[in-house]
């Protein structure tokens, strides 16, 4: 009788942790992460982080236990259908100024060419965001031998806009280092992020995502980063204790009806929220949440349409149950006929 009972407990147990996720993970191979989905030649690529098994990880808010050592792409030929996870794109060890911790990427596509943004701590662990060239969206990348000049932190993504500009977005505050850079991108030094760091003034605005505009040569920036500001429907900035608002990290901007679509990581409050501008610049004005907190500690994504269809890729940690080793999966995204975005909630209830 016990033993019915056992198999029922854990049939029932199961079958709710399968039914729990909204949808399932793109693949379960390997661990992946921080999807930035895209349409190459055709295809649609997913550049992910490539989370990996770390032995003690440290417990701190430095994200020590992200210690990612490789770039692995995957692709399919259509929405939903098989998934390849492709060779090594970019390894640690073949970029020369790199030190450690391959975090969250990004590609473009130029000419028929394709770069591989990817951000890394340098040689005195402090994070700034390479750039590698490939002549396949798959890779593999030769790394450039030093980093984009001026860029700092990490998180980039890089939007093409219809005129043919490219603008990185980029930063993360944290583990992610944007408190220790100024909006005149001057270094000081500081301890690995924490709560006091947001912007050590919490009735002051919150740290600002940043923006560069890409060089024709798609490997440096044309100009200086400059703070892209998020404000509210009164035209007053986001504050630092905002923390359900503020940005965190994870910037991603699309495009759809003239409108561009700034959206974000709320980090501690686990939220990916949107903010709406009529320019790539900014200001944005906050809008909303695009997705729920997932599984897991990290919350986040990119945004892609397919044909007519838009698509949210996200990650969460069905696999593992453990914050650092995540897996990428995608569901359908929404926009109203005003333009806002319908909220998506990964987890069912
Ligand atoms: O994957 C490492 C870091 O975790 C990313 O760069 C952040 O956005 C967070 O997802």
């Amino acid at each position: 009788m016990k033993k019915i009972i056992l198999i029922i407990f854990l049939t029932t147990s199961f079958s709710f942790a399968q039914n729990k996720f909204l949808n399932d993970p793109l693949v379960t191979e390997i661990f992946t992460a921080d999807p930035s989905a895209h349409i190459f030649n055709g295809k649609i690529y997913v550049y992910p982080s490539h989370d990996i098994v770390v032995e003690n990880p440290p417990v701190d808010d430095c994200g020590g236990k992200y210690a990612m050592r490789d770039y692995r792409v995957l692709s399919m030929n259509y929405i939903g259908g098989p998934v390849t996870i492709h060779d090594v794109a970019l390894d640690l060890d073949d970029v020369q100024w790199a030190k450690r911790q391959f975090w969250a990427p990004d590609a473009a596509e130029k000419d028929g060419k394709f770069y591989l943004y990817f951000p890394t701590k340098d040689k005195d662990d402090i994070f700034k965001i390479g750039a590698a060239v490939s002549d396949k969206p798959e890779g593999p990348f030769k790394a450039e031998n030093n980093p984009i000049e001026g860029s700092y932190s990490m998180d980039p993504s890089v939007f093409k806009d219809d005129d043919g500009s490219y603008y990185m977005y980029f930063g993360g505050i944290w583990g992610g280092q944007l408190q220790r850079w100024d909006e005149d991108n001057q270094y000081t030094p500081g301890e690995c992020g924490n709560e006091l760091q947001d912007s050590g003034i919490p009735d002051g605005p919150a740290i600002s995502p940043r923006i560069a505009k890409m060089s024709n040569d798609m490997i440096s920036f044309a100009e200086d980063p400059k703070p892209v500001r998020i404000i509210d429907k009164n035209g007053n900035p986001i504050l630092t204790k905002d923390h359900a608002r503020r940005f965190f990290e994870a910037a991603w901007v699309h495009k759809k009806d003239g409108i561009y679509y700034l959206s974000y990581s709320t980090g501690n409050t686990h939220l990916i929220v949107y903010a709406t501008s009529d320019n790539p610049y900014g200001p944005f004005v906050y809008q909303g949440i695009i997705n729920n907190p997932v599984d897991g500690w990290t919350n986040h994504h990119s945004t892609l349409k397919v044909g007519d269809q838009w698509y949210l890729f996200y990650h969460d940690t069905q696999i593992s149950g453990k914050d650092h080793l995540r897996n990428v999966k995608f569901t359908e995204m929404y926009h109203n006929k005003d333009g806002s975005i319908q909220e998506i909630f990964p987890l069912k209830n």
